[in-house]
């Protein structure tokens, strides 16, 4: 049996077409079911559903033998005892620094103002303002990131960015881009030699 980790919402919908190309259909579907284990149409692949940033923790356990996470979730947390074999190329995005509009931040940076940064990517956010040799006080934020500034929690926010949309809607603008994201494929590097002859076929399938 294998056991592939998903999260809801853009990870699933978009992992459903990958899944497909191996033949790989859920028996349910996790937005409306309450099923944390999904049996799919292949007996020997079940699915487990987990929040995006906990893909990592029940792969590196072992709990899972493979899942999809965003790479925003890799660069934070790291990628111990994972092999990160494939960029499936879906949910894709950038990370990015944002502040409200009329926040001089060229100004700010250039006068080594000490910045207040509001995000879930704490440890990217210190790296990226650490290259610029930019101090920061970081405010570790579980969502809603681009509220913080506009009521004065933080000058700026490191969040991701795909349309721009909800920057604009909350009267936000980007100003430097951190990283280019997607989902990849990861595997517990254990069930990855244990299970080869199992996992090897869907990694074949999903890398063409
Ligand atoms: O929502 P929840 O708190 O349960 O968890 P999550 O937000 O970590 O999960 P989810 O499903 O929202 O995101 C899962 C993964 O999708 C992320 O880890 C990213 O790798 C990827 N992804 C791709 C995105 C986006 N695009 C994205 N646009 N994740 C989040 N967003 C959010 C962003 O944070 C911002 O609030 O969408 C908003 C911006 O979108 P635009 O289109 O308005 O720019
Ligand atoms: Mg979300």
């Amino acid at each position: 049996m294998l056991t592939l980790a998903l999260s809801k919402g853009r990870i699933f919908e978009e992992t459903a077409s990958v899944l497909a190309k191996a033949g790989i259909k859920p028996l349910e579907d996790p937005e409306q079911s309450r099923k944390l284990i999904i049996a799919t149409s292949n007996p020997e692949v079940r699915l487990i559903i987990v929040r995006a940033s906990d893909v990592p923790t029940y792969v590196q356990f072992g709990a899972a033998d493979f899942g999809v996470a965003g790479l925003d979730i890799l660069l934070e947390k790291g990628s111990e005892g994972l092999y990160v074999p494939l960029d499936l190329g879906i949910a894709r995005c950038r990370m990015a620094v944002a502040v409200r509009e009329g926040f001089d931040y060229l100004a700010a940076v250039r006068q080594g103002s000490r910045l207040r940064v509001a995000t879930k990517y704490v440890n990217c956010a210190r790296e990226h303002f650490a290259n610029k040799g930019v101090h920061i006080d970081t405010i570790h934020l579980y969502g809603s990131m681009e509220l913080a500034p506009l009521v004065g929690l933080a000058d700026a926010i490191v969040d991701l960015v795909s349309t721009g949309n909800t920057l604009r809607a909350n009267h936000l603008v980007e100003v430097e881009s951190i990283a280019e994201i997607s989902a990849r494929l990861i595997v517990n590097q254990a069930a990855f030699k244990r299970k080869r002859e199992s996992i090897k076929p869907l990694l074949d399938l999903w890398s063409t």
